[in-house]
C-alpha cells in the first residue's frame, strides 16, 4: 500500500488545494530521501585498494625498460612527479615530453611505448601472481559488509583490465570477479582521469545515478574525475597523495582502518568510530 494510499482515507475530508501542496511536499521528501538511499560503492583501484603504484606499476616499468634494452629507471621520486599523468602509456610519453626530452629513437615512437606497455602490463600481472602486493587496511572487511548490506560493488580505474583481474584474484581470489558489477578499466574510455568518463561509463553500467553512489579515491586526479561525474567521494590518501589537493571530498582518512588498525580523519566529517564501516559511508553519503 502506498503512502498515498494511506493517507486517502481523510484526505477527501480536506479542500483540494491543500491536498496539492501537501502532496508536493511529502513527495519532494520521498524523492530527497530517495535520491540520497547509497546504492553503490565504487573504489578505484592504484592507491586505493592497494599500494600499487610504488611497489607494483614503478617496478613492472622499469623491468619492461629493462628487458628493451633502455636504461630508463624511474625511481620513487621520479614516479611520485609522472604520477601526474593517469594510464601507462599516457605517463611515458609524458615522461618522454617532459623528463627525457632528448631520447632519439630511429623508429615508431608510439609503437615503442605500445610495446613496452604491453611488457610492462606482463610483469606486473607478473608480480601480483607472486602476492607481492596486499590490499590497503580495512578494505576486505569493508567490501563485505558492503555486500552483506546488499549494497552494490564496482570499480572504475585507469588501470589495465588485466592488472584489475590479476589483483582481484590474486587478493581476493578469482570468485571475488563476480562481486562487482561493473569493473570499468583502461582504455574503455578514450579520456582518462581526471576526465569524469570513466565513472560516468561505470554509472551506465549499473544502472544508478551518481546521488546513489559513493566513490573511494585516492588522488587529486581521481576526486576530479569522480567530482565531474557528480558522484559523493570519500578518500583514502598514500604517501605519493598525501599532498594533493582534495577540496570537495566528504572526508579524507589515511585508509579505512580495521578493529586492530585504526583509522585517521585527515579532514572532513568524522566517522563513528576506529575504523570506516556501512554505517559511517550511509551517513557520509547521506552529508555528501
Ligand atoms: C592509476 C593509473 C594507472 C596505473 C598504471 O589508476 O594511473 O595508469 O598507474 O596502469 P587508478 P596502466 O588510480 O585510476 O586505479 O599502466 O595499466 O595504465
Ligand atoms: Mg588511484
Amino acid at each position: 500500500m502506498s503512502f498515498f494510499e494511506i493517507k486517502g482515507e481523510f484526505y477527501n475530508r480536506i479542500s483540494p488545494s491543500v491536498q496539492k501542496f501537501d502532496i508536493i511536499l511529502t513527495y519532494s521528501k520521498l524523492e530527497k530521501r530517495d535520491m540520497k538511499q547509497l546504492k553503490a560503492v565504487i573504489f578505484d583501484v592504484d592507491g586505493t585498494l592497494a599500494e600499487t603504484e610504488r611497489d607494483g606499476h614503478r617496478i613492472a616499468f622499469n623491468r619492461a625498460f629493462s628487458e628493451s634494452g633502455l636504461d630508463w629507471n624511474w625511481d620513487e621520486g621520479l614516479y611520485g612527479e609522472l604520477l601526474a599523468v593517469t594510464g601507462g602509456k599516457e605517463r611515458i610519453r609524458y615522461f618522454l615530453s617532459h623528463f627525457h626530452t632528448d631520447f632519439q629513437y630511429r623508429g615508431d615512437i608510439e609503437e615503442l611505448i605500445i610495446n613496452l606497455h604491453a611488457i610492462k602490463t606482463r610483469h606486473y600481472v607478473a608480480l601480483l601472481e607472486e602476492h607481492a602486493i596486499g590490499l590497503r587496511p580495512g578494505v576486505i572487511r569493508l567490501m563485505d559488509e558492503i555486500r552483506d548490506a546488499g549494497i552494490q560493488l564496482a570499480i572504475a580505474t585507469t588501470t589495465t583490465p588485466a592488472n584489475v583481474m590479476a589483483l582481484v584474484k590474486s587478493t581476493l581470489g578469482e570468485q571475488a570477479l563476480d562481486w562487482f558489477d561493473c569493473i570499468a578499466a583502461g582504455d574503455i574510455v578514450p579520456a582518462k582521469k581526471p576526465a569524469p568518463d570513466i565513472f560516468d561509463y561505470c554509472l551506465e553500467q549499473i544502472g544508478l545515478s551518481a546521488d546513489e553512489c559513493l566513490v573511494f579515491e585516492d588522488s587529486a586526479n581521481g576526486v576530479l574525475s569522480s567530482f565531474g561525474a557528480k558522484i559523493p567521494t570519500v578518500v583514502t590518501l598514500n604517501n605519493y597523495t598525501q599532498h594533493d589537493d582534495f577540496s570537495g571530498a566528504i572526508t579524507v582518512l589515511d585508509h579505512l582502518g580495521d578493529p586492530d588498525n585504526p583509522c585517521q580523519v585527515i579532514s572532513g566529517e568524522k566517522i563513528k568510530g576506529e575504523y570506516v564501516t556501512v554505517e559511517d559511508l550511509r551517513q557520509l553519503h547521506s552529508n555528501g
